[in-house]
């Protein structure tokens, strides 16, 4: 049997109940044992973030930087091993797994350059005599929560600031991808955090997760995941005062107008609306298409969905790997029913595929003649699933991309300068992309969205600072 890989808690390994990981391209590969921590196991993991966090507030800048350097340096020369567990566990193809695994090392790189740059202001008084210093000081106790579908470099965006700006931390990560997680935890602790800085309580949401909501001295929230439970983390929060973040869902519309290169058109749209198997909070899943270029484009994509190879996420050559689990393929599709019977066209895929071991596989679907009102257009699939609407015009087109309750990120394929610019100013979303993917975006600029989709400062780059710190304006009279 392999070994347990335990929680962190207080800079000791903790034992719990053993949970096989399992890989969803093929369910009889287990990739690891974890241990399931409790409710008592996340109050101590908290109590040790508190405990830690005066002298870790006030550490030396030197030592901050040297433990986040070091873990940047640890991940990016283990990307290929990271990329293949990322894979292994969640699903998506070895090429994404890698490039997500290289993506947590450069967010760890950026903040441990962040550590050396916090900066405040020095203003005069309105008053004569007096100066004013306006400081940002750390929060306290982090708590992170993150979902399955990015499980290294979520994390990775939450826990680099959180240290960075000298937080302490009670990371939990979601229950299908303990693995990355232990990775990294593991990372950090051996580059050299003391006791108590970051703890790790893997287990599930409705245990560990409401144990963390429920506790006064979780000071500070940062959550992604489902709609439903954001909610949950805004209530409890508001209860205890406490400042949270919320990455939820999207429902991505991309644009394409009559002028569009089809080409161009039909690689964004299925990059955006299929790959990663769908189960981005970026991806497309409302493909906006004009009158003129519909039927063109329509085929084209069509071909292209119909050719997606389909298979086990470690295979060379699979470009689209296994859903995750069961009840995700279930949800995926019960949509593709859905879709079915309000009377939106099927044209290719739609139905689950078996392969040479037992997986979660589904020929990804694409649905024409749909219309905005349909459910399978304004709620979050989270799988392999678009649908295209079409429009009359650039105008209806901007219209129907903004009629939804989310505003992540939206795309727009086009060679017109007036549209883009016009495009950009004016959809209703945290991200807007020209003639590229609605997903895949850098690490070293603000993630984050509008609407239902988010709640709380932008994730990333340097506008991380604003969640994971908290101002101070103090004033001195020179006496
Ligand atoms: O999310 P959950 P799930 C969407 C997507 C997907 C659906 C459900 O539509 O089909 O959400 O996915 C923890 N208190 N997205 O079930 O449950 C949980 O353990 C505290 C979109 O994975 O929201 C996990 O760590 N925590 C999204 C985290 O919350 C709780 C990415 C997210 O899980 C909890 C993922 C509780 N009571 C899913 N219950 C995106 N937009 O990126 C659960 N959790």
């Amino acid at each position: 049997m392999s070994e347990l890989h335990r929680n962190l808690i207080g800079g000791e390994w903790i034992e719990g109940e053993a949970v096989d990981n399992i890989n969803p391209s093929n369910t009889n590969d287990v990739v690891g044992r974890y241990a399931r921590a409790t409710a008592a196991d996340t109050e101590k993991a908290i109590a040790a973030a508190k405990a830690a966090f005066p002298a870790w507030s006030r550490s030396g800048l030197l030592e901050r930087h040297a433990i986040l350097s070091k873990t940047a340096q640890e991940i990016l020369a283990r990307k290929e091993e990271l990329g293949r567990l990322l894979s292994r566990e969640e699903g998506k193809t070895l090429p994404e797994g890698i490039g997500e695994a290289t993506r947590a090392g450069q967010i760890f790189d950026f903040f441990a350059g962040e550590v050396l740059r916090l900066a405040g202001e020095t203003v005069p008084s309105v008053r004569p005599n007096i100066g004013v210093e306006i400081t940002r000081e750390p929060v306290g106790v982090v708590g992170i929560i993150t979902p399955w579908n990015f499980p290294i470099a979520i994390p990775a965006w939450k826990i680099a600031p959180a240290l960075c700006y000298g937080n302490t931390v009670v990371f939990k990560p979601a229950e299908l991808v303990p693995g990355c997680a232990w990775a990294i935890v593991d990372i950090l602790h051996r580059a050299g955090l003391p006791k108590g800085v970051l703890n790790l309580v893997m287990g599930k949401g409705s245990v560990v997760g409401q144990a963390m909501l429920d506790s006064k001295d979780v000071h500070a929230l940062t959550f992604t995941g489902g709609t439903s439970t954001g909610r949950r983390v805004a209530e409890a929060s508001i209860k205890v005062n406490r400042k949270f973040q919320l990455e939820m869902g999207g429902k991505n519309p991309v644009i394409v107008l009559d002028d569009a290169d089809l080409k161009v058109a039909v690689e964004t749209v299925a990059q955006s609306a299929f790959f990663s198997t769908g189960q981005r909070c970026t991806a497309s899943s409302r493909v906006i298409v004009t009158e003129g270029i519909h039927d063109k484009f329509v085929a084209a994509l069509a071909e292209r969905v119909r050719n997606l190879k389909v298979g086990d996420a470690l295979d060379q050559g699979t470009e689209i790997g296994p859903v995750v689990d069961e009840s995700q393929l279930k949800q995926d599709c019960n949509y593709i029913e859905i879709g079915k019977s309000e009377g939106a066209n099927l044209v290719v895929g739609g139905e689950r595929v078996s392969r040479s071991t037992p997986g979660f596989y589904l020929q990804p679907a694409l649905f024409t003649e749909a219309t905005n009102q349909m459910r399978i257009s304004r709620e979050e699939i989270f799988g392999p699933v678009a649908s295209v609407i079409r429009v009359k015009n650039y105008e209806e087109a901007l219209a129907t991309s903004n009629d939804t309750e989310f505003g992540l990120s939206a795309g727009i394929v086009t060679t017109s300068l007036k549209y883009a610019t016009h495009f950009k100013r004016n959809a209703e979303a945290g991200m807007v992309m020209v003639n590229l993917p609605t997903a895949g975006v850098d690490f070293h600029v603000p993630f984050g969205g509008r609407k239902a989709s988010s709640f709380g400062p932008r994730e990333q780059g340097r506008y991380a600072a604003e969640f994971f710190t908290v101002v101070k304006t103090a004033y001195t009279s020179a006496g």
